[in-house]
């Protein structure tokens, strides 16, 4: 009997891994959930369709690179397989013009302990991502007795599931700061959705960012479908654009959390941590002052790091200051040049998923 699937934080020794793929990349055209996503000054702002092949071609370059790294350090890795992302989707309740990539894994897929879920994401061109991962879940389903595929309730994604003219090409920075701190965002809350990429995992506690991409009814589904857990919603009130906690609050083993420094956890939140014993650390400044062309993250993909165990962390080639702090924080950094592949959805951490890490659940907040 293999035990495929087992993964119950994101510092446990690291045995197995999903590594998405840009192939076919789309930037897909504007709908409700995603005029949000895209910062009004962005080049990307208006414009849809296929990216450049040799963005495409580098940016599967760089996750090799990443799949060498974990290769040669014998982690398995799984890659999923492309569909055809330029092309129009419909259900009984919506159309959209295109899908968009198998980029990032790590929004569409949440491994807790030997459970994989394919999340219920609130972008229409994110839809049907998950058939890429199909194939995998598949394999996995046969030579792992025990594993739990799982997809989580299908959201509809009708005009009722977003605010009306939330978007505003007018609205200033300021105003958007005021309506993260009011948790006032896009989606409504008709049905559950969220991004697995706005989970963070930590033994028998989720910590949840509540934002952009996953409302306050994913909560309340969490809490209800893992009855023996704790989920806590958090929330980041210096982010413009709340999307995914992995640039924002990144654990690096027990004990030791980097927080952005612009997106402070706030202080009733961050009771849990303190009275546990654990550091919440300011992340180092990223390297670069902009993200690379076509990219909807911020700078800060510069702390979203994949660690491979509690002492071994891999930080993107150029994020010296990062790597300065990891080495500092006593982690051996191992570099990987990655930065072209963040346009497709993000750095290390976004651009894998966990399936096989060594370690139990635990209870890190007795
Ligand atoms: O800071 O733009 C990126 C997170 C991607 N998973 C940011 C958040």
């Amino acid at each position: 009997m293999t035990k495929i699937v087992s993964s119950w934080n994101d510092w446990d020794p690291l045995k197995r891994v999903i590594v998405g793929r840009c192939d076919n990349s789309v930037i897909p055209p504007e709908e409700p959930a995603t005029s949000e996503k895209v910062p009004v000054d962005s080049e990307m702002r208006g414009m849809w369709g296929l990216r450049p092949l040799e963005t495409v071609e580098r940016g599967n370059e760089c996750l090799e690179n990443l799949v060498k790294i974990l290769e040669d350090r014998g982690v398995i890795v799984d890659r999923p397989t492309p569909l055809q992302w330029n092309q129009a989707i419909g259900t009984p309740d919506f159309r959209n013009d295109s899908m968009m990539t198998c980029m990032p894994p790590r929004d569409i897929l949440l491994t807790v302990g030997n459970e994989i879920m394919a999340a219920a994401n609130s972008f229409r061109c994110r839809y049907f991502e998950y058939l890429a991962y199909w194939p995998l879940m598949e394999q996995y389903f046969e030579e792992d007795p025990e594993f739990k595929w799982t997809q989580a309730p299908r959201p509809r994604l009708t005009d009722k599931s977003y605010k009306h003219n939330y978007y505003d090409e007018k609205i200033t920075l300021e105003e958007r700061l005021v309506r993260t701190a009011n948790k006032d965002f896009v989606t409504t809350e008709v049905e559950p959705m969220w991004d697995a990429a706005d989970v963070m995992r930590m033994g028998k506690d989720l910590f949840i960012q509540h934002g952009l991409t996953t409302n306050r009814a994913a909560m309340d589904w969490f809490q209800r479908y893992y009855p023996d857990f704790r989920v806590h919603a958090v929330n980041f009130p210096g982010d413009p654009y709340p999307i995914h906690i992995d640039a924002t609050f990144v654990p690096l083993r027990p004990g030791l959390i980097i927080n952005n420094p612009h997106r402070p956890l706030p202080e009733e939140q961050r009771a849990i941590f303190e009275a546990n014993d654990w550091q919440i650390v300011e992340a180092a400044q990223p390297a670069h002052t902009e993200p690379p062309a076509l990219c909807y993250s911020s700078v800060w993909l510069s702390m979203n790091c994949l660690v491979l165990d509690p002492k071994t962390v891999i930080v993107e080639a150029s994020e010296v200051y990062q790597q300065e702090q990891m080495d500092k924080l006593g982690m051996n950094v191992i570099p990987c040049d990655l930065r072209d592949a963040y346009p497709f959805g993000g750095g290390l951490h976004c651009s894998t998923a966990d399936v096989y890490r060594e370690g139990d659940c635990l209870d890190y907040f007795p």
